[in-house]
Formats: structure tokens, C-alpha cells, sequence
């Protein structure tokens, strides 16, 4: 049965985890994956997470299934959150809104969805993207295509390119956009920009599907919400995948959900028994205790304070961690400027590093990056962050 079976290329991030993990060096970095790490270089468990799941613990409650689309109390705080808790959206309940797990099973059941709705439409994802785009919506049937994003030269978006290239997609095309901290380059288009994307979107008939895994990680919670405001001010239909993994530290609880974006209440219903069907005939319903620790804190004024306080240190930190680099960066005499580090938002860095330069830092230093020269900022502490920088200027 199996011999013919092939092995399957490892994923490019968490495939380099398991090399990070097996090199014995002492001194390793992994700037590879995307995870927060706090000042003493560990995965954070927050006081606002610790706090509810005390309660959780104590209450000691009976573990029924959950509803096929989650926690009810979830999903609304999740829809506030994006949308705002004054949006007509809600008051006219237009959006509907799935637990799921994590982003990536948002973006799964959005894709498998949409499948059927637009069974021969492309989707055009930025180039480039996160690797799980491509190979996520491939693997539920769609031809990919990639859109103009990154300006190497300019450290910034092709704004141009990009809107050139939505406006050369058919109609009906799905069009996943990163809703702000774009993984890997962490430049992010402004309002203006998302003005015009969501024009041509319009005139083109595209089909948005917004990925938002790092909100909070930006310029704050609202302010990083803005692409998705924007959209909601549209009109237009969308659809949202979202993502708790890193803004409440809880990557291994898989805690994220699915919003849709219909024009009325009524075609909300239809499209949330459609929704559950999925779901049903995939995981049947979703595992409780991530969500229930999410809803707690966000439906509970003090845990919420808390964690919005705790978010904010995180996304801090990264900013210090940008401003040390390229301070080191310079002080070890690296070549070229690396300013726009520190322009750059959420937890990556495209540091310009050629695949070369990836695997000298990974051999003769023990750290780790991507390929494609990401770095992680976020993996950055001021015990590495010398070394860190010196390895590259080394190498640079
Ligand atoms: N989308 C993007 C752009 C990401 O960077 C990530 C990172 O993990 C995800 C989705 C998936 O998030 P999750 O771990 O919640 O599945
Ligand atoms: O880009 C990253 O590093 C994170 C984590 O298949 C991740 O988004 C990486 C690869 C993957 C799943 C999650």
C-alpha cells in the first residue's frame, strides 16, 4: 500500500524548529518561527490566561460537546473585537462567526467553503506570503496565484503592482490579504492604500478574504484592526480568518474563528448552516478550552484591562528589540542601512539576508532564520541580541 508513497517536503518554518531543536550548540538562536518570546527568551503564559483558567480549573465543569460553531460568547467577543462593539454590522447581525482552530483552521474552513460557492475562481495570495497560504488553499482545490506586494529596493509595498495585479484577476477571484503585521515582510499598506484595494476589490468583483493573526502586535488593537473596519464600512461581502495563538500566547490551544461578512441576516443564516456543514463533516465541533479561556478575559472587565496591558508590553518589547538591532547592527559596523527595521510591524523582519547569508548564520553561529531571510524580532532579548547582531554583520 505504501510503497510508492513519497516523502512529503517538510514545512519550511516548522520543519526548521525541528533543526533548531536537535543542535546541541548552547548559544543557538531560533529567529525562525513565529513566536512571541518574552524578555527571559520564553513562550509567555499570561496573567490574564493564568488568572481564567484558575477559575476555569476550579469550577471544575463537565466536558460536553461544544456547539459546531463554539462558544456563543466567543464568537461575539471575537466579532467586537474586529468589527468594533458599535458596528451596524452586528446590530443588523450581517456577520457570522465560527469558532475555529486557530487561524489556520479559519482560513481552512473559509477555503473549503468557498470551494463550493467558487469552485473554478483562482486565489491570489501576496508575494510573497506566509508558505501556508499557497499550499492551505492548493490543498483545498484552488489554483494559487500570487499578487505584487513586496519592494525589495524600497523596503515597502509595490502599491501599484499590487492594485495592477488584483485589477488582472477574473471575477469571482479570492483575494487573501493580510490585515496588518504581513507575514514575512512586516510592512503593511495604510489607509489610503486599503481605500484603493477595496475599489478595485469592488470593481472587479474579488472576492476579500482577510487574515489577521497578529492583532495587537501593530500599533494596537483598534489601530490594527483598520483594513478590516474598512471593509466592514464597504459594504462588500468578506470573509475574516483570526487568530488568538500569539495575542494570548496560546499557539498549542488552537484558539481562532471564521467571520463572515453577508449582506443581510437573512443570507447570514444561509451561509452559517453552510458553515456548520463543514465543520461537521471535518472536526464535527471545536475543542473547548482555549476559546472558554479567550471569552473569559475578553467578556470580564478586569481580565480584559489585563490582558490589553499585556499585549502592550509584548508589542513594546518587539519595538525595543527593532530599535537594538539596528543599533548594534551599526555599532558592529554591518553593511547597508538597516533603518527600516524599525518601520517594520509585528513580529517579523525581512532582513534582506540572502539564503546564503540564512544558512552561514545557522552553521557557523547557531542561529536560526528563514530562507527567505525572515527574522522573528519577537525571539530577539537583550541576551542575544549582540550576538545576533554581530553574527549578521559577519555575514552581511
Ligand atoms: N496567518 C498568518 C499570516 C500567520 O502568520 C499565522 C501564523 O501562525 C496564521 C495565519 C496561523 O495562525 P494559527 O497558529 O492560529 O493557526
Ligand atoms: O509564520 C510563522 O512562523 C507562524 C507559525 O505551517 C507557523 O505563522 C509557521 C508555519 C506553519 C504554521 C505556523
Amino acid at each position: 500500500l505504501f510503497s510508492s508513497v513519497e516523502l512529503a517536503p517538510r514545512d519550511p518554518i516548522l520543519g526548521l524548529n525541528e533543526a533548531f531543536g536537535a543542535d546541541t550548540r548552547a548559544d543557538k538562536v531560533n529567529l525562525g518561527v513565529g513566536v512571541y518570546y518574552d524578555a527571559n527568551g520564553h513562550v509567555p503564559l499570561l496573567r490574564a490566561v493564568r488568572e481564567a483558567e484558575k477559575a476555569r480549573v476550579e469550577a471544575m465543569l463537565p466536558r460536553g460537546y461544544l456547539p459546531i460553531d463554539g462558544i456563543a460568547l466567543y464568537d461575539q467577543a471575537v466579532q467586537r473585537l474586529l468589527f468594533g462593539a458599535s458596528s451596524p454590522l452586528l446590530a443588523d447581525r450581517r456577520v457570522v462567526t465560527a469558532q475555529a482552530l486557530g487561524g489556520t483552521g479559519a482560513l481552512k474552513v473559509g477555503a473549503d467553503f468557498l470551494r463550493h460557492l467558487n469552485p473554478n475562481a483562482p486565489v491570489a495570495i501576496s508575494d510573497p506570503s506566509w508558505e501556508n497560504h499557497r499550499a492551505l488553499f492548493e490543498a483545498a482545490g484552488f489554483k494559487v496565484v500570487n499578487y505584487p506586494y513586496y519592494n525589495a529596493p524600497t523596503h515597502g509595498v509595490d502599491v501599484d503592482g499590487m492594485i495592477a495585479g488584483l485589477e488582472a484577476l477574473p471575477k469571482g477571484a479570492v483575494v487573501v490579504l493580510h490585515a496588518c503585521c504581513h507575514n514575512p515582510t512586516g510592512v503593511d499598506l495604510g489607509a489610503g492604500d486599503w481605500k484603493r484595494v477595496i475599489d478595485t476589490v469592488r470593481k472587479h468583483a474579488l472576492v476579500p478574504f482577510l487574515d489577521i493573526a497578529y492583532q495587537g502586535f501593530g500599533d494596537g488593537i483598534d489601530a490594527d484592526a483598520v483594513a478590516v473596519r474598512l471593509f466592514a464600512d464597504s459594504g462588500l461581502p468578506f470573509f475574516v480568518a483570526s487568530s488568538f495563538s500569539k495575542s494570548f500566547s496560546l499557539y498549542g490551544e488552537r484558539v481562532g474563528a471564521l467571520s463572515i461578512v453577508t449582506a443581510s441576516h437573512d443570507e447570514a443564516v444561509r451561509v452559517q448552516s453552510q458553515i456548520k456543514r463543514v465543520i461537521r463533516t471535518n472536526y464535527s465541533n471545536p475543542p473547548t478550552h482555549g476559546a472558554a479561556v479567550v471569552s473569559a478575559v475578553l467578556n470580564h472587565a478586569e481580565l480584559r484591562a489585563t490582558w490589553e496591558v499585556e499585549l502592550g508590553e509584548m508589542r513594546d518589547r518587539i519595538r525595543e528589540m527593532r530599535r537594538g538591532l539596528v543599533q548594534r547592527l551599526a555599532a558592529h559596523g554591518a553593511k547597508g542601512d538597516y533603518g527600516f527595521i524599525e518601520a517594520q510591524r509585528g513580529m517579523f523582519s525581512y532582513s534582506g539576508l540572502s539564503a546564503a547569508q540564512v544558512e552561514r548564520l545557522r552553521t557557523e553561529f547557531g542561529i536560526y532564520a528563514v530562507g527567505t531571510g525572515r527574522i522573528c524580532v519577537a525571539a530577539l532579548n537583550d541576551g542575544n541580541l549582540d550576538r545576533v547582531a554581530e553574527a549578521i554583520a559577519q555575514v552581511s
